[in-house]
């Protein structure tokens, strides 16, 4: 089984703060029990083993989203005191958490929160499962408008799913410490070429020219660098400020497509940290 290990491939010695690279552990079971279910994409195992569900991206408790508890519900009534089969990538990440899928009498618990509108499709490169009957899954709940997708956030091609305005350290040291992490929602690669970000102030940047295919996220950093666009790891763009670009305290991000819509918008404030 292969592992890889991205911060040892980017040269970059701090563990990703949102976590979401593979690492090296423990082995890994491929039955348990759920002992309990943290939200809609976390839960431990029997065995002790935290889990963080592959393909799927439920909103957090903390702060709260939008249809959070929802998801939890759904994944505790489907999982919770159950055997499961775990579908592991064989990674953990930067938590060290098992990235699994998991599967109950058959069912595919990440296809069941798509159907019901309580995730997007979310990968963890390098994944080569068959996207098909996830990316049917989302579509089916996205036409229905059911859940997430009959909220204002869930209307465009991307959603911003971590805005870390916050660099480690000085910002201004670690301009690339500033960075959001923005998935591909729609059903299809979306070609970012006219797209831009602006913040709370309107001041605003292009985005480089890249594809990020379906439920791929891209790591979209203030400063400047070579962007990493091969899709089997994790997308880096580089917006290429000489300076830091989000405020501390509070800010905004708005992204907009080539026409000058609105595709997402998230906002950042220092006493409400990412989880
Ligand atoms: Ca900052
Ligand atoms: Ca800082």
């Amino acid at each position: 089984m292969i592992l890889l290990v991205w911060a040892a491939l980017a040269g970059d010695a701090a563990p990703d703060p949102d976590a979401m690279s593979l690492v090296a552990g423990p082995p890994v079971p491929t039955e348990a029990v759920v002992a309990s279910v943290y939200d809609g994409d976390t839960l431990t195992l029997s065995t002790g083993d935290k889990v963080r569900l592959r393909w799927v991206n439920t909103p957090e408790l903390k702060p709260l989203e939008d249809y959070g508890p929802e998801a939890r519900e759904l994944t505790a009534s489907l999982v919770l005191q159950k055997q499961v089969h775990l579908l592991t990538s064989g990674g953990r990440d930067g938590y060290g958490r098992l990235l699994s899928g998991v599967e109950v009498e058959g069912k595919n618990l990440s296809i069941a929160l798509l159907e019901a509108g309580l995730g997007h499709l979310f990968l963890i490169p390098p994944d080569d499962t068959d996207l098909a009957p996830f990316i049917a899954a989302q579509e089916k709940a996205r036409a229905a408008r059911r859940g997430i997708w009959s909220t204002d956030r869930f209307q465009g091609a991307l959603h911003i799913t971590s805005f870390h305005a916050n660099a480690d350290g000085d910002d201004r040291e670690n301009v690339n410490g500033e960075y959001l992490r923005i998935c591909n929602i729609s059903p299809q690669p979306l070609d970012l070429a006219g797209y831009r970000i602006a913040d709370i102030s309107g001041k605003n940047w292009s985005f480089p020219e890249a594809i990020v295919p379906v439920g791929q996220t891209f790591k979209l950093h203030s400063g400047r660098g070579d962007n990493q666009l091969v899709p089997d790891a994790q997308l880096e763009l580089f917006l290429g400020s000489a300076d830091p670009i989000w405020n501390n305290g509070s800010d905004r991000a708005t992204i907009y497509d080539r026409y000058g819509r609105v595709v997402d918008s998230r906002e950042h404030h220092a006493d409400h940290p990412n989880p």
